[in-house]
Protein backbone atom coordinates (compact mmCIF):
# COMPACT_ATOMS: atom_id res chain seq x y z
CA UNK A 1 0.00 0.00 0.00
CA UNK A 2 1.30 3.74 -1.01
CA UNK A 3 0.79 5.55 2.33
CA UNK A 4 0.73 9.40 1.63
CA UNK A 5 1.89 11.65 4.95
CA UNK A 6 1.32 14.64 5.59
CA UNK A 7 4.40 16.86 6.82
CA UNK A 8 3.90 20.06 6.87
CA UNK A 9 7.46 20.72 7.92
CA UNK A 10 7.67 21.21 11.63
CA UNK A 11 10.17 18.12 11.87
CA UNK A 12 9.76 14.92 13.03
CA UNK A 13 7.84 12.90 10.92
CA UNK A 14 10.56 10.28 10.72
CA UNK A 15 9.05 7.57 13.22
CA UNK A 16 5.64 8.05 11.64
CA UNK A 17 7.41 7.00 8.43
CA UNK A 18 9.74 4.48 10.10
CA UNK A 19 6.63 2.72 11.68
CA UNK A 20 5.01 2.44 8.59
CA UNK A 21 7.85 1.47 6.37
CA UNK A 22 8.69 -1.40 8.87
CA UNK A 23 4.81 -2.54 8.24
CA UNK A 24 6.18 -3.06 4.86
CA UNK A 25 4.18 -0.07 3.44
CA UNK A 26 5.76 2.50 0.62
CA UNK A 27 5.69 6.25 1.69
CA UNK A 28 4.89 9.36 0.02
CA UNK A 29 4.83 12.85 1.10
CA UNK A 30 2.55 15.70 0.15
CA UNK A 31 4.25 18.26 -1.44
CA UNK A 32 1.13 20.10 -3.20
CA UNK A 33 -2.36 20.49 -2.30
CA UNK A 34 -2.96 17.70 -5.10
CA UNK A 35 -1.04 15.56 -3.36
CA UNK A 36 -3.80 15.36 -0.93
CA UNK A 37 -6.69 14.88 -3.32
CA UNK A 38 -5.17 12.35 -5.22
CA UNK A 39 -3.81 10.23 -1.93
CA UNK A 40 -5.34 6.48 -1.31
CA UNK A 41 -4.83 6.41 2.66
CA UNK A 42 -3.39 9.94 4.51
CA UNK A 43 -1.40 9.84 7.49
CA UNK A 44 -1.29 13.41 8.86
CA UNK A 45 0.99 13.56 12.07
CA UNK A 46 0.98 16.57 13.64
CA UNK A 47 4.05 17.78 15.65
CA UNK A 48 4.59 21.69 17.76
CA UNK A 49 2.18 23.91 18.25
CA UNK A 50 -1.72 24.09 17.31
CA UNK A 51 -1.65 27.86 16.13
CA UNK A 52 1.59 27.44 13.82
CA UNK A 53 0.18 24.22 12.09
CA UNK A 54 -2.79 26.06 11.30
CA UNK A 55 -0.89 28.71 9.97
CA UNK A 56 1.25 26.29 7.65
CA UNK A 57 -1.76 24.78 6.46
CA UNK A 58 -2.99 27.78 4.81
CA UNK A 59 0.08 29.02 3.47
CA UNK A 60 0.82 25.93 1.89
CA UNK A 61 -3.02 25.81 0.60
CA UNK A 62 -2.98 22.57 2.20
CA UNK A 63 -6.87 23.36 4.49
CA UNK A 64 -9.46 22.94 1.56
CA UNK A 65 -8.10 19.29 0.04
CA UNK A 66 -7.38 18.49 3.52
CA UNK A 67 -11.46 19.50 4.26
CA UNK A 68 -12.32 17.89 0.76
CA UNK A 69 -10.54 14.12 1.62
CA UNK A 70 -12.05 14.48 4.69
CA UNK A 71 -15.50 15.04 3.38
CA UNK A 72 -14.97 12.25 1.41
CA UNK A 73 -14.30 9.86 4.07
CA UNK A 74 -11.47 8.89 2.76
CA UNK A 75 -9.04 6.47 4.82
CA UNK A 76 -7.50 9.24 7.56
CA UNK A 77 -4.97 8.82 10.40
CA UNK A 78 -4.12 12.10 12.20
CA UNK A 79 -1.91 11.75 14.96
CA UNK A 80 -1.66 14.35 17.80
CA UNK A 81 -1.64 17.82 16.79
CA UNK A 82 -3.21 15.89 13.42
CA UNK A 83 -6.43 15.20 15.62
CA UNK A 84 -6.55 18.83 17.12
CA UNK A 85 -6.29 20.05 14.08
CA UNK A 86 -9.79 18.40 13.06
CA UNK A 87 -11.96 20.67 15.30
CA UNK A 88 -12.88 24.49 15.44
CA UNK A 89 -10.32 25.87 17.84
CA UNK A 90 -8.10 25.61 20.51
CA UNK A 91 -6.84 27.08 23.48
CA UNK A 92 -3.16 27.03 22.36
CA UNK A 93 -4.18 29.60 19.50
CA UNK A 94 -6.84 31.94 20.15
CA UNK A 95 -8.26 33.37 17.02
CA UNK A 96 -6.37 30.59 14.70
CA UNK A 97 -9.20 28.76 13.33
CA UNK A 98 -8.37 24.88 12.82
CA UNK A 99 -9.96 22.72 10.30
CA UNK A 100 -13.36 22.53 11.80
CA UNK A 101 -14.38 19.34 10.21
CA UNK A 102 -15.55 18.43 13.83
CA UNK A 103 -17.77 20.78 15.72
CA UNK A 104 -15.86 21.60 19.10
CA UNK A 105 -12.94 23.08 20.40
CA UNK A 106 -9.61 21.88 21.85
CA UNK A 107 -8.69 22.80 25.68
CA UNK A 108 -5.66 22.66 28.14
CA UNK A 109 -5.64 20.11 30.70
CA UNK A 110 -6.88 22.19 34.34
CA UNK A 111 -3.63 23.98 35.51
CA UNK A 112 -4.01 21.36 38.68
CA UNK A 113 -2.50 18.61 37.19
CA UNK A 114 1.51 18.67 35.71
CA UNK A 115 1.36 19.47 32.24
CA UNK A 116 2.39 17.95 29.47
CA UNK A 117 0.93 14.82 29.81
CA UNK A 118 3.79 12.81 29.16
CA UNK A 119 4.10 8.64 29.38
CA UNK A 120 2.30 5.69 28.84
CA UNK A 121 -1.38 5.42 29.84
CA UNK A 122 -4.50 3.32 28.96
CA UNK A 123 -7.78 3.69 26.78
CA UNK A 124 -11.07 3.32 27.48
CA UNK A 125 -12.81 2.03 24.15
CA UNK A 126 -16.45 2.89 23.74
CA UNK A 127 -17.24 0.88 20.66
CA UNK A 128 -16.07 -1.43 18.12
CA UNK A 129 -12.96 -0.65 15.40
CA UNK A 130 -11.21 -2.17 13.10
CA UNK A 131 -7.78 -0.76 15.34
CA UNK A 132 -8.86 -2.71 17.91
CA UNK A 133 -7.69 -6.18 16.19
CA UNK A 134 -5.73 -8.04 18.33
CA UNK A 135 -5.37 -5.83 21.37
CA UNK A 136 -6.31 -7.11 24.83
CA UNK A 137 -7.60 -3.40 25.95
CA UNK A 138 -5.26 -3.14 28.74
CA UNK A 139 -2.29 -1.81 26.72
CA UNK A 140 -0.72 1.10 27.62
CA UNK A 141 0.23 3.63 24.65
CA UNK A 142 2.46 6.98 24.56
CA UNK A 143 0.97 10.47 25.07
CA UNK A 144 2.77 13.33 24.82
CA UNK A 145 0.51 16.86 24.70
CA UNK A 146 -0.72 19.91 27.25
CA UNK A 147 -4.02 20.06 25.28
CA UNK A 148 -7.34 17.80 24.44
CA UNK A 149 -10.17 17.37 22.35
CA UNK A 150 -13.80 18.20 23.57
CA UNK A 151 -16.05 16.93 20.51
CA UNK A 152 -19.27 18.21 20.40
CA UNK A 153 -20.45 14.99 19.21
CA UNK A 154 -19.79 12.49 21.70
CA UNK A 155 -20.81 9.60 19.10
CA UNK A 156 -17.13 9.80 17.59
CA UNK A 157 -15.63 9.01 20.58
CA UNK A 158 -13.69 6.45 20.33
CA UNK A 159 -11.43 5.99 23.40
CA UNK A 160 -11.05 7.89 26.66
CA UNK A 161 -8.13 8.03 28.99
CA UNK A 162 -8.05 9.21 32.46
CA UNK A 163 -5.46 11.74 33.56
CA UNK A 164 -7.22 13.72 36.45
CA UNK A 165 -9.94 13.91 34.26
CA UNK A 166 -11.51 11.71 31.53
CA UNK A 167 -10.65 13.10 28.09
CA UNK A 168 -10.76 11.83 25.00
CA UNK A 169 -7.54 9.82 23.51
CA UNK A 170 -9.16 9.03 19.72
CA UNK A 171 -12.32 9.32 17.53
CA UNK A 172 -13.50 7.98 14.56
CA UNK A 173 -16.19 8.88 11.66
CA UNK A 174 -15.85 6.38 9.31
CA UNK A 175 -12.53 6.04 7.79
CA UNK A 176 -11.52 9.08 9.74
CA UNK A 177 -9.24 7.99 12.61
CA UNK A 178 -7.15 10.08 15.28
CA UNK A 179 -5.71 9.63 17.91
CA UNK A 180 -4.47 11.67 20.69
CA UNK A 181 -1.66 8.88 21.71
CA UNK A 182 1.44 8.40 19.39
CA UNK A 183 0.95 4.91 17.99
CA UNK A 184 4.64 5.51 16.55
CA UNK A 185 6.17 5.70 19.49
CA UNK A 186 3.95 2.70 21.59
CA UNK A 187 6.29 -0.16 20.67
CA UNK A 188 3.89 -3.45 19.60
CA UNK A 189 0.54 -2.43 20.89
CA UNK A 190 1.15 1.23 18.52
CA UNK A 191 2.72 -1.01 15.54
CA UNK A 192 -0.51 -3.18 15.28
CA UNK A 193 -3.26 -0.07 15.90
CA UNK A 194 -1.20 1.09 12.63
CA UNK A 195 -0.66 -1.91 11.09
CA UNK A 196 -4.98 -2.56 11.32
CA UNK A 197 -5.59 0.83 10.66
CA UNK A 198 -3.37 0.24 7.22
CA UNK A 199 -4.55 -2.51 6.69
CA UNK A 200 -8.17 -1.69 5.92
CA UNK A 201 -10.02 -4.86 5.68
CA UNK A 202 -10.17 -5.92 9.34
CA UNK A 203 -13.76 -5.93 10.76
CA UNK A 204 -14.34 -3.78 14.04
CA UNK A 205 -14.34 -5.17 17.31
CA UNK A 206 -13.66 -4.25 20.41
CA UNK A 207 -10.88 -5.42 22.88
CA UNK A 208 -11.91 -8.12 25.56
CA UNK A 209 -10.79 -6.04 28.22
CA UNK A 210 -11.51 -2.25 29.22
CA UNK A 211 -9.99 -0.66 32.17
CA UNK A 212 -12.49 1.34 34.35
CA UNK A 213 -9.56 3.39 35.27
CA UNK A 214 -6.45 3.82 33.08
CA UNK A 215 -3.39 5.18 34.83
CA UNK A 216 -0.35 6.99 33.69
CA UNK A 217 2.72 4.39 33.85
CA UNK A 218 6.22 5.49 36.08
CA UNK A 219 8.48 5.37 32.69
CA UNK A 220 12.14 3.56 32.83
CA UNK A 221 14.75 5.10 30.59
CA UNK A 222 17.59 3.61 29.78
CA UNK A 223 20.45 6.41 29.43
CA UNK A 224 23.35 5.94 26.59
CA UNK A 225 26.20 7.87 27.25
CA UNK A 226 28.11 8.74 23.89
CA UNK A 227 31.49 9.44 23.34
CA UNK A 228 34.39 8.19 21.12
CA UNK A 229 36.58 5.97 22.07
CA UNK A 230 40.53 6.59 21.83
CA UNK A 231 40.62 4.80 18.40
CA UNK A 232 37.86 7.51 17.41
CA UNK A 233 34.93 5.18 17.25
CA UNK A 234 31.43 6.04 19.15
CA UNK A 235 30.66 3.75 21.74
CA UNK A 236 28.46 3.92 24.50
CA UNK A 237 30.25 4.70 27.61
CA UNK A 238 29.77 5.36 31.75
CA UNK A 239 31.65 7.00 34.43
CA UNK A 240 32.30 7.22 38.06
CA UNK A 241 30.92 10.88 38.79
CA UNK A 242 31.53 11.75 35.12
CA UNK A 243 34.93 9.99 34.99
CA UNK A 244 34.55 7.85 31.79
CA UNK A 245 38.38 6.61 31.91
CA UNK A 246 39.03 3.35 33.50
CA UNK A 247 41.02 3.73 36.54
CA UNK A 248 43.88 1.80 35.70
CA UNK A 249 44.26 1.49 32.11
CA UNK A 250 43.03 4.69 32.02
CA UNK A 251 41.17 4.45 28.49
CA UNK A 252 37.29 5.48 27.99
CA UNK A 253 35.10 2.78 29.38
CA UNK A 254 33.40 0.92 26.12
CA UNK A 255 30.05 -0.48 27.06
CA UNK A 256 28.89 -1.45 23.78
CA UNK A 257 27.54 -0.14 20.11
CA UNK A 258 24.96 2.44 20.40
CA UNK A 259 22.80 1.49 18.02
CA UNK A 260 22.73 -2.34 19.38
CA UNK A 261 21.78 -1.59 22.77
CA UNK A 262 19.08 0.94 21.91
CA UNK A 263 18.07 -2.27 20.29
CA UNK A 264 18.19 -4.17 23.18
CA UNK A 265 16.57 -2.08 25.45
CA UNK A 266 13.62 -1.51 22.96
CA UNK A 267 13.15 -5.26 23.07
CA UNK A 268 13.85 -5.79 26.69
CA UNK A 269 10.80 -2.82 27.76
CA UNK A 270 12.15 0.18 28.11
CA UNK A 271 9.66 3.29 27.66
CA UNK A 272 12.22 5.71 26.62
CA UNK A 273 15.97 5.81 25.54
CA UNK A 274 18.35 8.88 25.97
CA UNK A 275 21.61 9.14 24.02
CA UNK A 276 24.10 11.50 25.28
CA UNK A 277 26.44 13.46 23.21
CA UNK A 278 29.02 13.93 26.55
CA UNK A 279 31.53 15.61 24.87
CA UNK A 280 29.07 17.27 22.37
CA UNK A 281 29.89 20.60 24.30
CA UNK A 282 33.71 20.73 22.80
CA UNK A 283 32.62 20.34 18.73
CA UNK A 284 30.13 21.76 16.22
CA UNK A 285 27.26 19.30 16.68
CA UNK A 286 26.08 19.25 13.04
CA UNK A 287 30.17 18.26 12.04
CA UNK A 288 29.06 15.15 14.46
CA UNK A 289 27.63 12.78 11.30
CA UNK A 290 27.89 9.72 13.67
CA UNK A 291 25.72 10.72 15.98
CA UNK A 292 22.80 11.76 13.34
CA UNK A 293 23.80 8.40 11.80
CA UNK A 294 22.84 7.11 15.47
CA UNK A 295 20.01 8.20 15.43
CA UNK A 296 18.96 7.69 11.82
CA UNK A 297 19.56 3.42 12.30
CA UNK A 298 17.93 3.99 15.84
CA UNK A 299 15.09 5.33 14.89
CA UNK A 300 14.21 2.71 12.08
CA UNK A 301 13.37 0.12 14.42
CA UNK A 302 13.24 1.44 17.82
CA UNK A 303 9.48 2.85 18.30
CA UNK A 304 9.67 4.11 21.81
CA UNK A 305 10.13 7.99 22.37
CA UNK A 306 14.17 8.96 21.45
CA UNK A 307 16.28 11.95 23.29
CA UNK A 308 19.06 12.99 22.50
CA UNK A 309 21.41 15.41 24.55
CA UNK A 310 25.27 16.97 23.96
CA UNK A 311 25.48 20.41 22.16
CA UNK A 312 22.01 21.63 21.92
CA UNK A 313 23.13 25.29 21.52
CA UNK A 314 24.20 28.03 18.97
CA UNK A 315 27.61 28.09 16.82
CA UNK A 316 29.17 29.91 14.43
CA UNK A 317 30.98 27.58 12.04
CA UNK A 318 34.61 28.53 10.87
CA UNK A 319 33.74 30.28 7.99
CA UNK A 320 31.52 32.26 10.32
CA UNK A 321 28.22 31.13 9.69
CA UNK A 322 26.02 31.45 12.62
CA UNK A 323 23.74 28.46 13.46
CA UNK A 324 21.10 28.73 15.80
CA UNK A 325 20.21 26.34 19.07
CA UNK A 326 17.05 25.87 16.84
CA UNK A 327 18.86 24.57 13.51
CA UNK A 328 21.25 22.26 15.66
CA UNK A 329 18.11 20.40 17.22
CA UNK A 330 16.10 20.43 13.83
CA UNK A 331 18.53 18.85 12.57
CA UNK A 332 18.81 16.35 15.57
CA UNK A 333 14.51 16.19 15.10
CA UNK A 334 14.81 15.26 11.18
CA UNK A 335 17.02 12.26 12.43
CA UNK A 336 14.81 10.81 14.16
CA UNK A 337 14.89 12.43 18.06
CA UNK A 338 11.91 13.09 19.56
CA UNK A 339 12.86 15.71 22.19
CA UNK A 340 16.10 17.39 22.33
CA UNK A 341 17.92 17.73 25.84
CA UNK A 342 20.01 20.87 27.24
CA UNK A 343 22.50 21.19 29.47
CA UNK A 344 25.11 23.60 29.51
CA UNK A 345 23.48 26.01 27.70
CA UNK A 346 20.51 25.84 30.21
CA UNK A 347 22.32 27.11 32.71
CA UNK A 348 23.75 29.91 30.44
CA UNK A 349 20.45 31.16 29.54
CA UNK A 350 19.15 31.30 33.49
CA UNK A 351 22.19 33.07 34.33
CA UNK A 352 21.74 35.54 31.57
CA UNK A 353 18.37 35.10 33.03
CA UNK A 354 19.53 36.12 37.05
CA UNK A 355 21.68 38.66 36.12
CA UNK A 356 20.08 40.86 33.37
CA UNK A 357 16.39 40.35 34.67
CA UNK A 358 15.02 39.14 31.32
CA UNK A 359 16.47 36.80 28.44
CA UNK A 360 17.15 36.90 24.61
CA UNK A 361 13.03 35.62 23.58
CA UNK A 362 15.38 33.32 21.19
CA UNK A 363 17.10 31.53 23.26
CA UNK A 364 17.29 27.96 22.70
CA UNK A 365 14.67 26.47 25.51
CA UNK A 366 12.14 29.08 23.83
CA UNK A 367 12.92 28.92 20.44
CA UNK A 368 12.98 24.90 20.01
CA UNK A 369 9.40 24.56 22.87
CA UNK A 370 7.96 27.44 20.18
CA UNK A 371 8.82 25.34 17.08
CA UNK A 372 8.39 21.70 18.56
CA UNK A 373 6.42 22.21 22.14
CA UNK A 374 7.62 22.42 24.84
CA UNK A 375 7.50 18.63 25.15
CA UNK A 376 10.59 18.20 22.66
CA UNK A 377 12.55 20.45 25.21
CA UNK A 378 14.23 18.72 28.37
CA UNK A 379 16.53 20.58 30.65
CA UNK A 380 19.76 17.73 32.10
CA UNK A 381 20.79 19.13 35.07
CA UNK A 382 24.09 18.22 36.38
CA UNK A 383 24.38 18.87 39.90
CA UNK A 384 26.63 18.80 42.31
CA UNK A 385 26.11 19.14 46.62
CA UNK A 386 27.49 22.20 48.14
CA UNK A 387 27.54 21.49 51.98
CA UNK A 388 26.70 24.62 54.34
CA UNK A 389 26.80 25.60 58.04
CA UNK A 390 23.99 27.16 57.90
CA UNK A 391 21.34 28.77 54.65
CA UNK A 392 22.50 32.23 55.75
CA UNK A 393 25.73 31.06 54.63
CA UNK A 394 24.52 31.41 51.11
CA UNK A 395 22.00 32.71 48.68
CA UNK A 396 21.55 29.24 46.99
CA UNK A 397 18.03 27.54 47.37
CA UNK A 398 19.18 25.06 50.79
CA UNK A 399 17.82 21.49 52.08
CA UNK A 400 18.21 20.61 55.16
CA UNK A 401 20.01 16.96 54.47
CA UNK A 402 20.11 13.74 56.50
CA UNK A 403 23.03 13.10 54.48
CA UNK A 404 25.48 15.50 56.83
CA UNK A 405 28.60 16.92 54.92
CA UNK A 406 32.32 16.06 55.55
CA UNK A 407 32.92 18.33 58.90
CA UNK A 408 29.27 17.34 60.04
CA UNK A 409 27.41 20.47 57.85
CA UNK A 410 23.52 19.88 57.59
CA UNK A 411 22.53 22.09 54.77
CA UNK A 412 23.47 21.43 51.25
CA UNK A 413 22.54 23.33 47.81
CA UNK A 414 22.99 21.55 44.36
CA UNK A 415 25.63 23.57 42.33
CA UNK A 416 24.63 23.53 38.68
CA UNK A 417 27.69 22.51 36.34
CA UNK A 418 28.81 22.85 32.55
CA UNK A 419 30.79 20.94 30.05
CA UNK A 420 30.15 17.76 31.82
CA UNK A 421 30.60 18.55 35.56
CA UNK A 422 33.84 19.93 34.78
CA UNK A 423 32.69 24.00 36.21
CA UNK A 424 30.70 24.60 38.60
CA UNK A 425 28.44 27.76 38.38
CA UNK A 426 26.01 30.58 40.31
CA UNK A 427 23.25 28.69 40.28
CA UNK A 428 21.53 25.79 41.66
CA UNK A 429 19.34 23.29 40.58
CA UNK A 430 16.13 24.35 42.11
CA UNK A 431 16.17 27.77 40.37
CA UNK A 432 17.11 26.53 37.22
CA UNK A 433 14.58 24.01 37.02
CA UNK A 434 12.00 26.51 37.83
CA UNK A 435 13.24 29.26 35.60
CA UNK A 436 14.07 26.60 32.56
CA UNK A 437 10.10 26.08 32.71
CA UNK A 438 8.80 29.03 32.59
CA UNK A 439 10.98 29.31 29.40
CA UNK A 440 9.19 26.63 27.90
CA UNK A 441 10.84 23.57 29.18
CA UNK A 442 8.91 20.31 29.04
CA UNK A 443 10.90 18.01 31.16
CA UNK A 444 13.70 17.66 33.42
CA UNK A 445 16.20 15.13 33.44
CA UNK A 446 17.82 15.59 36.88
CA UNK A 447 21.33 13.90 37.52
CA UNK A 448 23.13 13.78 40.37
CA UNK A 449 27.20 13.96 39.65
CA UNK A 450 28.13 12.70 43.52
CA UNK A 451 25.34 9.56 42.73
CA UNK A 452 26.59 8.93 39.24
CA UNK A 453 27.97 5.09 38.29
CA UNK A 454 27.95 4.76 42.31
CA UNK A 455 25.06 2.57 42.69
CA UNK A 456 23.78 3.43 46.01
CA UNK A 457 20.59 4.94 44.59
CA UNK A 458 19.30 8.20 43.66
CA UNK A 459 19.67 11.64 45.67
CA UNK A 460 15.96 11.40 47.46
CA UNK A 461 16.56 15.34 48.30
CA UNK A 462 17.56 16.63 45.70
CA UNK A 463 14.47 14.79 43.79
CA UNK A 464 12.01 16.00 46.04
CA UNK A 465 13.45 19.38 45.80
CA UNK A 466 13.21 19.84 42.17
CA UNK A 467 9.84 17.84 41.93
CA UNK A 468 8.48 20.63 44.51
CA UNK A 469 9.95 23.41 42.46
CA UNK A 470 8.34 22.59 39.27
CA UNK A 471 4.86 21.50 37.51
CA UNK A 472 6.36 19.89 34.77
CA UNK A 473 7.65 16.27 34.82
CA UNK A 474 10.95 15.48 36.22
CA UNK A 475 13.07 12.33 35.20
CA UNK A 476 15.22 10.71 38.82
CA UNK A 477 18.80 9.76 37.00
CA UNK A 478 22.12 8.85 38.79
CA UNK A 479 22.87 6.23 41.17
CA UNK A 480 20.69 3.56 40.80
CA UNK A 481 22.28 0.36 42.09
CA UNK A 482 18.84 -2.53 42.64
CA UNK A 483 15.09 -2.50 41.60
CA UNK A 484 14.86 -1.31 45.02
CA UNK A 485 16.31 2.08 44.13
CA UNK A 486 14.02 2.27 42.00
CA UNK A 487 11.11 1.72 44.02
CA UNK A 488 12.68 4.63 46.65
CA UNK A 489 12.41 6.94 43.89
CA UNK A 490 8.95 6.19 43.00
CA UNK A 491 7.13 5.81 46.49
CA UNK A 492 9.53 8.44 48.14
CA UNK A 493 8.85 11.82 45.23
CA UNK A 494 6.52 12.72 42.54
CA UNK A 495 8.76 11.30 39.93
CA UNK A 496 7.31 10.67 36.90
CA UNK A 497 10.30 8.25 35.24
CA UNK A 498 13.63 6.75 36.66
CA UNK A 499 16.88 6.45 34.47
CA UNK A 500 19.56 4.23 34.92
CA UNK A 501 22.32 3.29 32.85
CA UNK A 502 25.54 1.42 34.19
CA UNK A 503 23.28 -1.60 35.84
CA UNK A 504 21.36 -2.36 32.96
CA UNK A 505 24.86 -1.73 30.32
CA UNK A 506 26.05 -4.31 32.70
CA UNK A 507 22.83 -6.63 32.57
CA UNK A 508 23.31 -6.25 36.95
CA UNK A 509 18.93 -5.67 36.26
CA UNK A 510 17.04 -6.32 33.23
CA UNK A 511 14.07 -4.10 32.27
CA UNK A 512 11.65 -6.90 32.52
CA UNK A 513 12.75 -8.22 35.92
CA UNK A 514 13.25 -4.50 37.23
CA UNK A 515 8.98 -3.75 35.79
CA UNK A 516 7.49 -6.97 37.54
CA UNK A 517 8.89 -6.22 40.81
CA UNK A 518 7.82 -2.70 40.45
CA UNK A 519 4.36 -3.95 39.59
CA UNK A 520 4.40 -6.73 42.38
CA UNK A 521 5.15 -3.37 44.60
CA UNK A 522 2.26 -1.22 43.31
CA UNK A 523 3.74 0.59 40.87
CA UNK A 524 2.49 1.14 37.64
CA UNK A 525 4.40 0.49 34.92
CA UNK A 526 4.04 -0.31 31.13
CA UNK A 527 4.36 -4.00 29.57
CA UNK A 528 4.31 -3.66 25.87
O1 LIG B 1 26.08 20.35 28.21
O2 LIG B 1 24.21 20.44 26.60
O3 LIG B 1 26.45 19.68 25.88
O4 LIG B 1 25.04 18.28 27.34
C1 LIG B 1 25.98 17.33 27.76
C2 LIG B 1 25.21 16.16 28.29
O5 LIG B 1 26.12 15.11 28.55
C3 LIG B 1 24.51 16.48 29.59
O6 LIG B 1 23.22 15.90 29.56
C4 LIG B 1 25.35 15.78 30.66
O7 LIG B 1 24.53 15.24 31.67
C5 LIG B 1 26.00 14.66 29.87
N1 LIG B 1 27.36 14.36 30.33
C6 LIG B 1 28.45 15.13 30.13
N2 LIG B 1 29.53 14.50 30.64
C7 LIG B 1 29.10 13.34 31.16
C8 LIG B 1 29.95 12.34 31.78
O8 LIG B 1 29.47 11.32 32.30
N3 LIG B 1 31.26 12.57 31.79
N4 LIG B 1 26.99 12.25 31.36
C9 LIG B 1 27.74 13.25 30.97
C10 LIG B 1 26.04 12.41 32.23
C11 LIG B 1 24.78 11.16 33.58
C12 LIG B 1 23.73 10.29 33.15
C13 LIG B 1 24.01 8.89 33.58
C14 LIG B 1 23.26 8.77 34.85
C15 LIG B 1 22.93 7.38 35.23
N5 LIG B 1 25.82 11.16 32.61
O9 LIG B 1 23.55 10.36 31.82
O10 LIG B 1 23.63 8.10 32.56
O11 LIG B 1 24.00 9.40 35.90
O12 LIG B 1 24.07 6.67 35.48
P1 LIG B 1 24.05 5.44 36.48
O13 LIG B 1 22.71 4.81 36.39
O14 LIG B 1 25.10 4.51 35.95
O15 LIG B 1 24.35 5.98 37.82
P2 LIG B 1 25.48 19.78 27.00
Amino acid sequence: MRVTVLDYGAGNVRSVVNSIKSLGHEVHFVQNPEDIINSEILVFPGVGAFGEMMNTLRERSFVDPLISYLKQNRPFLGICLGLQALFEESEEAPGIPGLGFFKGKVVRFPKSLPVPHIGWNGIKPKRESLIFHGLRGNEKLYFVHSYHVVPQDRSIILTTTDYGVEFVSSIQQGNIIATQFHPEKSGSAGLRILKNFLARSIQPSAPTMSPVQTRLARRIVACLDVRSDDTGRLVVTKGDQYDVRDRTSKAVRNLGDPVELARRYYDEGADEIVFLNITGFRNFPLKDMPMLEILKKTSENVFVPLTIGGGIRGYRDEKGRRYSALEVASEYFRSGADKVSIGSDAVHIVEECISKGSVDPDNAISAIARVYGCQAVVISIDPRRVYARSPEETKHNVIETELPGPQGERFCWYQCTVKGGREGRNVDAITLARVCEELGAGEILLNCIDRDGTNLGYDIELIRAVCDAVNIPVIASSGAGCADHFLEVFTKTRVEAALAAGIFHRREVRIPDLKNYLRRKGVEVNDY
